[in-house]
Parts: C-alpha cells; structure tokens; sequence
C-alpha cells in the first residue's frame, strides 16, 4: 500500500506534512479529510486518530498522528536529504524547535487561524476580539525567541533548511488570511519569505489547492 496522508488542505498542520512529503520526495497518496462533511469525524477516521484530528499518515498497518511527528518520521525516511541529521546535538536542537511549535508557535497562531480564517470559511461568526487579544500576547511573548534566532541564523536550527523549518514554517500557508500579528518581525518575515520561495513549497500548494473540492 502506498504510504497515505489524511489532510484537510487548506490546514497548515495539513501542509506541514504534505510540504514535508514533497520536499522530500516521499511519495503519497492524498485523502481529503473533508471538514465541511464532518469526514473527521466517522467511527472509520476515529480508528486512525481516536483523536478525531488530521494529518494522519497510514502505511500498511502503521498510523501515525500528531504532524510534527509525521515529520519527523518522513525525515527520518530519506536521511540523505538533510532535514534531521543523525547527530544527536542537531537532532535534539531540531526536536527542541518542534516541541516548541507544538507548545507555544501553533498554540498561538491558531488562535488567528481559527479567528480570521476558519471562522470565516464555515460561516461561524466574527473574530472574538477577547481571542484576538490572547493571540497578540501570545504572538508578544513568543515571536521575539523565533526572530532572535532568525536574526542569527538563516533556518530555524542553524544554517541548514530541516524538520524545524518545516514544522514551524508551515503556518505561513495560510498567512494572508490568518493575519498574523508578525510585519513588524524582520527576520521572521525574510524568512518565510525564503521558505515560500523553494519549488517544494509550490508544488504542494498548488497540490493542496487541486485536492480542494469545489465549494
Ligand atoms: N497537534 C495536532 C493538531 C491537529 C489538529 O488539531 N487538527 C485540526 C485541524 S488543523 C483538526 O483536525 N480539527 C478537527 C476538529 O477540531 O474537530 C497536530 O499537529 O497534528
């Protein structure tokens, strides 16, 4: 069986594994997961995240949730390409930025996801401006510790592209309609714009918006 990934595209945690794959030249087999028919939500999906979330990745009998460690999986699949080398102080710098992004960089941007973006695309009302406010201190307490170190470094974990830069890159996917609190973030900013550049990341954005079905 080819190696399956259960998206909903237009997710960054969606893109992030998806972004990985392509990058990495894994190949796949994309499922929509579609969101506005509650496919996530199914006895069938809940056997392959009883978490009921996506990414998923399926292979074989093997499944795997949570997308950092689909990354991380994936990367650790082609250890030619560079994105989580095999020794242990780089790896463990690059765990430590993933980690990160699942503590504090994704917890905070998808409060601007779900408020600019996801509520508009089904229809569920206008930003909460109480939630806005959450997201700009946590965007205040968080952005600073990715800017000081993009101001150091071209790539998250040094000045190599790896899993990092994936994982906590990935959230630009949805940048223009999430309205990150981030212009005034430099490094931040040249560095996303870096990442947007790589042919990878096209490839699977017009991936991820071909898999869209018509709404
Ligand atoms: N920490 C998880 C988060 C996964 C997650 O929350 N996915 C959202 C979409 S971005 C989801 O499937 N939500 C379904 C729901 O809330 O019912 C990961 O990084 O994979």
């Amino acid at each position: 069986m080819t190696l399956k990934l259960h998206v909903f595209p237009l997710s960054p945690r969606a893109f992030k594994v998806t972004w990985a794959a392509t990058h990495l030249g894994v190949e796949f087999e994309p499922v929509l997961v579609d969101f506005s028919k509650g496919a996530h939500r199914t006895p069938e999906f809940a056997g392959l995240n009883p978490n009921m979330r996506m990414p998923v990745l399926e292979e074989n009998e093997f499944t795997l949730w949570e997308s950092n460690a689909i990354v991380q999986y994936l990367a650790s699949r082609q250890p030619g390409a560079g994105l989580l080398p095999e020794e242990p102080k780089a790896r463990a710098s690059i765990a430590k930025w993933q980690f990160w992004d699942s503590s504090h960089w994704d917890p905070a941007c998808a409060i601007f996801a779900f408020e600019n973006y996801v509520k508009k695309l089904f229809g569920r009302g206008e930003p909460a401006s109480s939630e806005i406010a959450r997201g700009n201190e946590l965007i205040a307490r968080n952005a600073p510790v990715l800017e000081a170190q993009l101001q150091k470094h071209r790539y998250v974990a040094g000045d190599m592209l790896t899993a990092a830069d994936i994982s906590l890159g990935a959230m630009f996917w949805i940048a223009e309609h999430a309205q990150f609190p981030l212009e005034e973030y430099r490094g931040i900013q040249r560095w996303a714009a870096d990442l947007k550049s790589l042919p990878s990341w096209q490839k699977a954005a017009a991936d991820a918006m071909a898999m869209m079905p018509a709404r």
